[in-house]
């Protein structure tokens, strides 16, 4: 049997803007790869929306979009099976076994939308349970909170059941993907994952992987559709597994028609507005050498320090993005350190060091800023901070009005 392997196709992602079709545009590439591949099962590693509570638009739209699955007409069953309870789910097109991932959780008592689209006849969903067709048993644990991820996963215990083929499908951060170790953000590493299962399959991480552990397969899909801009993701493209249960073969198949998603890096010391356009026009030079079907999607990292006295906020880059937004999407990351911000941590710690009273350093700072600006003395700053410690803003208005007029 051939079984189809898909995730994250966030479902509304960026509702409302240019990019509102193409999660929808790119998880249709997704099912029909899997219609094209004769796949008899499709499996859905979480995130299938890209909101908890999705809107009606985005319900339409996905209503739409499944019923290309009755292109691929069946009769089956699939058998649900949570802490020995059966539940028997009939499809008379080719079906779908889903978890619930990170953006569709909700708390309890409330359906998820996986709940809604079960209810609706389109798919089997599972957390901490199983779902059986044609002699393959896909163990799955839903997206939880990475913190209690590991725990939920050694409580549950999946065991693969002799005799059939076995999937585990789970939905979380893995840290040997993770350039640093926080259990908020991943408790679980590829060590922890369970063995003896003929195919392990996680979502959540939105670049493709295939791993080997020790014999067992771990294999990531990816989302079908890029929301994050993560490096890795301009290095793979985005597209599905087909597994043959019979041949074990596993073969990852592209989307014909993805977004293309470009990621630049640029460190720059002391950079100015001009430094700045330079790199960005760079490297949108690049990226109009090339010829593209849909717009891409382009992301500029810029690093490094700014030149003395500028702040993030004083690099405009409206007017040097304008010129490409017919040709591209841009985005640019400002990742400056900012030396003034360093600097007055210090000027602070130096003083909370010498001992003075809140007051007496905010009376301090604001004689120093205002002593790099025109002011020149035009009021009594002590004054006025007195007026505005004791919460008299409008006679401190009142003030500073009258001493304007006189100017
Ligand atoms: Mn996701």
């Amino acid at each position: 049997m051939k079984v189809a392997i898909l995730s994250d196709f966030h479902l509304g992602f960026a509702e409302g803007t240019e990019r509102a079709s193409e999660c929808f545009d790119q998880a249709g590439q997704a099912l029909k790869l899997a219609i094209e591949n004769k796949a008899e099962l499709i499996l859905h590693a979480g995130d299938l929306f890209d909101d908890d509570v999705p809107s009606q638009e985005t319900w339409e739209k996905t209503f739409r979009l499944f019923s290309m699955l009755n292109k691929a007409p069946a009769d089956a069953t699939v058998v649900k099976e949570k802490q020995g309870r059966q539940e028997e789910f009939g499809f008379s097109h080719i079906p779908l076994i889903a978890i619930h991932g990170t953006h569709e959780c909700r708390g309890k008592g409330f359906k998820n939308a996986l709940e809604v689209l079960e209810a609706a006849g389109i798919l089997v969903h599972i957390h901490a349970a199983t779902a059986s067709f044609n002699g393959l048993v896909v163990h799955g644990l839903s997206g939880v909170p990475e913190k209690k991820a590991l725990d939920a996963l050694k409580m549950w215990d999946p065991k693969p059941i002799d005799g059939k083929k076995n999937v585990l499908m789970l939905h979380q951060s893995i840290k040997d993907y993770l350039p640093f170790d926080d259990e908020m953000i991943a408790s679980i590493s590829l060590a922890d994952i369970p063995r003896g299962f003929d195919l392990a399959i996680n979502g959540h991480l939105h670049w493709t992987s295939q791993e080997d552990l020790n014999g067992s397969r771990f294999i990531m899909p990816g989302s079908t559709v890029l929301t994050q801009m993560k490096r890795l993701e301009s290095e793979k493209e985005k597209g599905i597994f087909i597994w043959d249960t019979e041949s074990d073969s596993l073969e990852f198949v592209s989307l014909p028609a993805q977004r293309k998603f470009l990621f630049f890096k640029h460190k720059l010391e002391g950079a100015t507005q001009e430094l700045v356009e330079k790199a960005i026009e760079s490297s949108m030079k690049e990226v109009l050498s090339n010829q593209f079907e849909q717009k891409p999607l382009v992301k500029i990292k810029l690093k490094g320090s700014l030149a003395k006295g500028l702040r993030q906020s004083d690099i405009s880059l409206s007017k040097v993005l304008e010129p490409f937004c017919e040709k591209a999407i841009v985005f640019v990351d400002k990742e400056f350190e900012t030396i003034s911000f360093a600097k007055k941590l210090e000027e602070l710690r130096a003083m909370q060091a010498g001992k003075k009273s809140i007051s007496a350093m905010g009376l301090d700072l604001l004689e120093k800023n205002l002593a790099q600006t025109s002011f020149k003395n035009a009021f009594d700053v002590r004054e006025f901070f007195q007026l505005f410690a004791e919460g008299k803003v409008d006679d401190a208005v009142e003030r500073l009005s009258k001493n304007s007029q006189k100017a």
